[in-house]
């Protein structure tokens, strides 16, 4: 386990500051001028976005949305030397089980007696050769049962960014990132945006239908006839099985 002296955050957007389009309001110091409002999140209350947020350095996170009512949301860190909870619900649906690891119940009723709904997670991290994993297929209920998105941005950095679950919502940014689409979930197309730099995306999962973005760069990108390319253009390579 490294000892490095790194503040690891993580909050769930409370009600009062979740809107018609939230932006992530836990106080992580990333680097200084960096731009939060870039990050939106539709997620109106009393639903629930749970956020991890990374360092500048090479994070490794992974996020396992689990199956089921009683499954749980478990974000894990495995090189961390320690991981916070800076802002919950009241209701606290988000626990700290060890040095390494938070657990969230995707449900939890808050003060006033209002059941909060988790409907999306995310993982953030910035600079650094970041490696972000989801797992799962966890969905949430209300009048259906709903898929919880998972939001993952890897920004800036060469990241490795893989969604092997349910719904998905990638954001490389910056750096030569390697991308994976898993196979998605029923009704929902996964989102990748690869941005600038030389990217490898891998959507061609059978079963995961796609919208994708290459960007700019010398970009490879293998996926399959269902998906969708918005900016083929900025494809160098496709292979499509
Ligand atoms: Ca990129
Ligand atoms: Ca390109």
């Amino acid at each position: 386990m490294k000892s490095r002296s790194i503040l690891r955050s993580f909050g769930v957007l409370s009600g009062a500051v979740i809107g018609t389009a939230a932006v992530l309001a836990a106080a992580t110091p990333a680097s200084a001028g960096r731009t939060y409002s870039t990050l939106t999140y539709v997620s109106d209350y009393p639903d629930v976005t749970v956020t991890y947020f990374g360092t500048e350095g090479a994070d490794d996170v992974s996020v396992d949305i689990g199956a089921g009512d009683q499954g749980r949301i478990t974000f894990q860190v495995p090189d961390a030397s320690s991981v916070t909870i800076v802002d919950d619900v009241a209701g606290a649906p988000c626990r700290v089980d060890d040095a390494t690891t938070i657990s969230c119940t995707k449900a939890a009723y808050d003060a006033e007696g209002s059941l909060r709904k988790v409907m999306n997670v995310s993982a953030i991290t910035w600079g650094g050769t970041d490696k972000i994993t989801a797992t799962g297929f966890g969905k949430v209920y209300g009048s259906t049962y709903t898929p919880i998105v998972a939001h993952l941005g890897g920004w800036e950095g060469n990241d490795t960014i893989t969604a092997l679950g349910g719904a998905a919502f990638i954001t490389a940014g910056d750096g030569n990132d390697r991308i994976a689409s898993g196979v998605g979930t029923a009704n929902f197309r996964n989102s990748i945006d690869a941005g600038a730099g030389d990217d490898q995306i891998d959507a061609s999962t059978p079963q995961s239908v796609d919208g994708i973005y290459c960007r700019s760069g010398v970009d490879t990108l293998r996926r399959n006839a269902a998906d969708v390319v918005y900016d083929q253009a900025n494809c160098e390579s496709v292979v499509v099985s």
